[in-house]
């Protein structure tokens, strides 16, 4: 072989290879252009040499002609940023091969071949944290979406599955633990003090789903048996020190497997399960076969460094990746425009499981919370994308809250309907036609109208169309028959200027005013653009309870009155439905106010209904804390189009300075009596734990120097990092004298702890005084900052970019600041720097002075020649 012949191959200088090979106008990749692959690869098996400035990588691939696929000779291996250092096929010298780009173009005499190549990697020098890298002294890899390619040629592409086996070997003393995907079946020492094992993964599954972690970890382990039987060793590995901090997402694996097993009949099917904490990660973490790998964010957790929440949030991550084990693994994607199957599915059954876990409205509360505040703006903005989207440059870009989310809700609507037995014979139908096998949203859909029953041909449109769909609901009562009239319009979006119907689940309930009470939940199956339904033998007109549970996903302007809103607030036995009510009014009030100064009447029954829910003792702390929130200035945004945010920030600091007042000795005696609460992880203590800074949150508008005393009073108590976090997060916004000390105290105090350190540069970044930005710039220059740690970065920045006082400072500092960052970080991190673009993109929900200062960043960065794909794309997107 003459590599030298190959420009584009320079041995031992991919870098080279690279900068030769970049396309200047990122290609398009259409859903609809998909064939199947040429060749498969039934086996493989890789070979590394371990290190930090370089490893070896030798694959030798089985490979063979798809039957299915083209009759193309020649086979196409992606390659991202390596070079061939060999190749061979059957045991010789390839000749005729070409690069292609970054890929390798090999041609294939016969139907099946042996391939072997070679690739040296740098993972020392590897900041994008795709393919092999090093993290805080270990190598570990990131494969999905594309980061195989980083590692070896191969068709790196979710419908090529194949059997892995993968032998490593490096020095004892810096990679004394060495793992892979499923079991390992044999392991040695080797000369001068290096050490090897093989680990073989009977289950075939593409390459994204490949993992390697090589360092020195220690586990925290157990053993689980499975509902037949089985014996699964698990493990989680973390860096050590930190095996204290494994307790709960231990306990949470073993949790998510009996789960899964009792709810979805699925049982593990390997002899180990590995879990591995990274300290650099562009994620949450990664669901690899038998080996997933997390973000320590998601694993790392003891009452001391992690809040109620972050306990919440390694449940619910250690769930999802578990499940992925058959909603991705199992059965895994055709091909990328596919990730919602796995994504979507998975999200909701995390979600389930958290609720089972806990309580389960409190949960729904949460989620839908989420939903709005990123999904919906996506959903509105210049990003939106169907949860099935139809074309993409970068794929990284579509790991999106519109194909998680967005993806739950559109299969939650789908159990919605079907009930859950008919659900789960859907499911369990999906899992048997398609295990083994890359599959589409389709056959998601076709597997549940066969198994749950359920006609879904119109139902197909949610995975069409983009856009939140506007319902209004007008009601009219005459003769003891109430008539409804439903209206839809799923509004524009990119590429989609006009839009069908969409069949929407709307679960309601009629409320008799004078008992309070409800003859039973309707489900409407709302299809068309105007439809009318009536209900008749009515003494009076009821009270509507409308999107019970937030039934689908979509955007309701209904007419019912304050007083009814105000009814529903009190009674309504849908603990979600009685949250909307409040929220509803305090909408009206925030929105309101903006435009014509606050509404003494709808103030005041405000305040009423919110002593209720101080008062009532029917109602638990987890759930009152809930009640307790006020809408976010991202959803109060996303309703009030062209948006000035400061006007909307400063209508919700008057509410909460007139609720502060109103409620202050209820208040105050709340925040009293949770204070006396104890610490534990059951649920009354959590309780007390949320509303105890929620009070406080209510209070500080009203009362600076009392809220103050008692944050610091809070703080310094505090035998645990929610009460700790919840005060100084509350002291940071104030201009209290202790607010310098308790920061400077919660530094000195976990100094080293990264994670705790991200919180405390969290905490100042979202603090609502006109002195953030300044903060923010200092702190970017703390010796604890760097832009090489996503966690890092994101703790600074993406608060910035999700504080409004901050983003949206008049003066558009905020905009420079976060388009200087994607700039700044985009050579480094691309993905990650790519996220931050989206918050720029949303100019045209805000009042034009901003919006023209948020779009000139975007035009800034769209000047810069060499700008990532991811960042490009999303650029690009944003500014039309
Ligand atoms: N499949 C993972 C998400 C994930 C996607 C891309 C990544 O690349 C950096 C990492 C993780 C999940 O859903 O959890
Ligand atoms: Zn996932």
């Amino acid at each position: 072989m003459d590599i030298a012949r190959n420009p584009a191959t320079v041995p031992g200088n991919p870098e080279l290879a690279d900068a030769a090979v970049e396309p200047a106008q990122p290609e398009t990749i259409h859903r609809l252009d998909y064939t199947p692959p040429a060749w498969l690869v039934p086996e493989i098996r890789l070979e590394f040499e371990l290190g930090t400035e370089l490893t070896k990588v030798k694959s030798t691939m089985k490979v063979e002609r798809n039957p299915d696929g083209s009759h193309d000779q020649t086979m196409h291996l992606c390659g991202d940023n390596i070079a061939v250092m060999s190749l061979s096929v059957d045991g010789k010298p390839a000749e005729g091969w070409t690069m292609s780009g970054a890929n390798l173009l090999l041609p294939l005499p016969g139907d099946a071949h042996e391939v072997t190549i070679e690739t040296h990697l740098h993972p020392a020098t590897n900041s994008q944290l795709m393919g092999l890298y090093a993290s805080n002294g270990m190598l570990c890899t990131q494969c999905e979406a594309e980061g195989f390619r980083r590692i070896t040629f191969f068709p790196d592409r979710p419908d090529v599955l194949s059997r892995y086996t993968v032998h490593m070997s490096g020095p004892k003393d810096a990679f004394p633990i060495l793992l892979s995907n499923g079991d390992m079946t044999a392991s040695g020492e080797g000369e001068d003090g290096t050490h090897w094992a093989e680990w073989t993964d009977p289950w075939p599954k593409p390459s994204y789903l490949f993992a390697l972690v090589a360092g020195e970890l220690v586990a925290r382990k157990e053993v689980f048996t499975t509902m037949n039987g089985r014996k699964v060793d698990l493990a989680v590995y973390v860096r050590p020190g930190d095996e204290e901090r494994t307790e709960h997402a231990m306990r949470s694996l073993v949790n998510s497997m009996k789960w899964d097993e009792e709810t979805f009949g699925r049982e593990y099917d390997l002899d180990t399960f590995n879990i591995v904490a990274v300290s650099d990660f562009n994620m949450g973490a990664m669901e690899n076969k038998g080996l997933n790998i997390f973000n320590t964010r998601y694993i790392l957790a003891d009452p001391d460094t992690a809040t109620d929440g972050d306990f919440d949030a390694v449940e619910g991550v250690v769930g999802h990746e578990y499940f992925h084990n058959w909603s991705g693994n199992r059965v895994t994607c055709r091909d990328w425009f596919q990730l919602s199957l796995k994504e979507g599915f998975t999200v909701l059954r995390d979600q389930m499981f958290s609720a089972a876990m806990g309580s389960e409205p409190v949960k729904r509360i949460e989620d839908v919370r989420i939903l709005r505040a990123a999904q919906f703006p996506e959903d509105s903005g210049p990003l939106a994308h169907p949860i099935r989207p139809d074309s993409y440059q970068e794929i990284s870009n579509f790991y999106t809250a519109t194909v998680y989310n967005k993806g739950a809700e559109v299969i939650r609507m789908m159990h919605t309907m079907a009930g859950p037995e008919a659900f789960r014979k859907g499911s369990d139908l999906y899992f048997d036609r398609h295990d083994g096998e890359a599959a589409t949203c389709e056959d998601f859909v076709k597997a549940m109208e066969d198994g749950a029953g359920l006609d879904l041909t119109a139902f197909r449109l949610w995975y069409e169309q983009a856009g939140t769909p506007k319902v209004t609901v007008h009601s009219e009562f005459s003769d003891g028959t109430l008539t409804l009239t439903v209206k839809q319009k799923v509004p524009a979006t990119p590429g989609q200027p006009h839009k069908k119907p969409m069949p929407i689940p709307l679960k309601i309930a009629l409320f008799d005013r004078a008992t309070g009470s409800h003859s039973g939940e309707h489900t409407l199956m709302v299809d068309k653009a105007e439809q009318v339904f009536t209900f008749d033998g009515f003494a009076e007109a009821p009270v509507l309870s409308l999107n019970r549970g937030f039934s689908a996903p979509i955007q309701l302007e209904s007419e019912v009155s304050d007083a009814d809103i105000k009814f529903l607030a009190a009674k309504d036995d849908d603990a979600f439905a009685r949250y909307e009510a409040l929220q509803q009014l305090l909408t009206r009030e925030l929105l309101g106010a903006v435009e014509h100064g606050p509404d003494e009447a709808r103030r005041a029954a405000i305040a009423e209904a919110l002593a209720a829910v101080l008062d009532d003792d029917g109602i638990d702390d987890l759930m009152r804390g809930e009640l307790m929130m006020l809408p976010t200035i991202s959803f109060l945004i996303e309703l009030s189009a062209p948006a000035d945010p400061m006007a909307i920030h400063a209508s919700r600091e008057r509410l909460k300075a007139y609720l502060g007042q109103r409620l202050h000795d209820r208040l105050t005696a709340l925040h009293d009596r949770a204070s006396a609460v104890a610490y534990s992880l059951e649920a009354d203590a959590r309780g007390a734990r949320k509303v105890k800074t929620q009070a406080l949150i209510l209070l500080s508008a009203a009362d600076e120097a009392e809220t103050a005393r008692r944050a610091e009073a809070q703080y310094r108590a505090a035998d645990n990092m929610t009460d700790r976090q919840g005060a100084l997060a509350v002291m940071a916004s104030l201009d209290a004298p202790a607010r310098d000390d308790l920061l400077a105290d919660f530094h000195g105090r976990y100094e080293g702890n990264a994670l705790v350190i991200d919180k405390w540069f969290a905490i100042q970044a979202s603090s609502l005084r006109p002195d953030v930005l300044d903060a923010v710039e200092a702190l970017a220059k703390h010796p604890d900052f760097t832009m090489k740690n996503p966690n890092r970065v994101r703790s600074l920045y993406m608060t910035v970019a999700g504080n409004p006082i901050a983003f949206h400072d008049e003066t558009g500092r905020g905009y420079r600041m976060i388009a200087d960052l994607v700039l700044a970080l985009d050579p480094l991190n691309p993905q990650t720097a790519a996220r931050f673009v989206p918050w720029l993109g949303r100019w045209r929900k805000i009042e034009p002075k901003r919006a023209a200062m948020m779009r000139a960043e975007l035009e800034r960065m769209a000047k810069e020649p060499s700008l990532s794909k991811d960042v490009r794309e999303q650029v690009t997107k944003s500014i039309d």
